[in-house]
């Protein structure tokens, strides 16, 4: 099946080839959308998207046209990116444009509101969804969208606006249940805790995120699930630590079969987000005058690894 286009749908320019701006694209695009890649080379980028049912569909993204201003970009690139990929965005964004930014990890949002124009609106979107992509063949990236999931958004900055954008119903055809939130920064604690627990270990172990629930690994996910807690409550954001275990487990039991984003990152030699997971975890309790040995312990395991 190969997607059509739909008339008076908004045009969306998506970056990021990795999973999730893939999916994103591929998702908005099945959905009627008109949607374009930043692409560095100028043949459109071809995609083979196996659905969450597990039906096999064509897609095509022609690259976002140099001449023309974007009015809405969805920007999914790593965290270590997302700086300098506004920067180099810029000239190509209209002075009015919707940007909606999607990474593991913190950290970024305001050296990001700061390179931009006064009328553009920064949106944070964090999901659940899960997709990786496989081996490409001959000109063709495949994505698998692995796991269904949800999605929180939420305009970004003091200026912030709060009424619907009128994208967000596409947004939620694609990447639902969607809900949005005035104050992202609750819920991105919560993706926080998983993934400085799942990420970091998977890819230090190099075992699927299904491993965790072995008793093996009990001691350690609960002396690092209690650390976090720990800053968590110091810094605003405490967490109801039932609730949150029981989220823990489910994502653990959900995607039993994932490579974590950090473990495939490793396993293609690519940078990973360490420094915005944990990383980010200890620059935060340094700041509170707190020490977290097991989140120290395990992210100078994966330093001396070499990620
Ligand atoms: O977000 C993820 C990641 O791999 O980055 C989880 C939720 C751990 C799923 O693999």
């Amino acid at each position: 099946m190969t997607n059509s286009i739909q008339q008076n749908s908004a045009d969306w320019l998506v970056v990021g080839k990795g999973a999730i701006g893939l999916l994103s694209a591929c998702r908005l695009q099945q959905k009627g959308e008109r949607v374009q890649l930043w692409l560095r080379q100028p043949a459109p980028l071809k995609v083979a998207f196996t659905a969450l049912e597990g039906s096999l569909q064509q897609h095509q993204f022609a690259p976002w046209p140099k001449d023309k201003a974007a009015k809405l970009a969805l920007i999914a690139v790593k965290a270590y990116d997302a700086l300098d990929c506004i920067r180099q965005l810029q000239p190509q964004l209209a002075e009015d444009a919707s940007l909606i930014l999607s990474h593991n990890g913190l950290g970024t949002l305001a050296s990001i509101q700061a390179e931009l124009k006064p009328k553009q609106q920064l949106w944070f979107l964090t999901t659940t969804h899960g997709a990786y992509i496989k081996a490409d063949k001959a000109a063709t990236r495949q994505v698998v969208h692995s796991g269904g999931g949800n999605s929180i958004l939420a305009a970004i900055g003091p200026n912030a606006i709060h009424q619907e954008p009128d994208w967000q119903r596409a947004l939620a055809k694609a990447l639902g249940p969607l809900q949005r939130v005035t104050d992202i920064q609750p819920f991105l604690w919560q993706k926080l805790l998983i993934n400085c627990l799942i990420n970091p270990l998977t890819a230090l172990h190099q075992v699927p995120n299904g491993a965790l629930a072995s008793p093996r690994f009990a001691a350690e996910l609960d002396g690092l699930f209690n650390e976090f807690c720990l800053l968590a409550a110091a810094v605003g954001y405490p967490q109801d630590q039932a609730a949150a275990w029981q989220q823990l487990q489910q994502v653990i039991q959900r995607t039993a079969s994932n490579r974590s984003s950090m473990l495939q990152d490793r396993l293609a030699g690519r940078r990973t987000e360490l420094a915005f997971i944990t990383g980010f975890v200890l620059r935060e309790a340094e700041r509170c005058g707190l020490v977290l040995p097991k989140h120290q312990q395990l992210y100078q395991q994966c330093q001396d690894a070499g990620f």
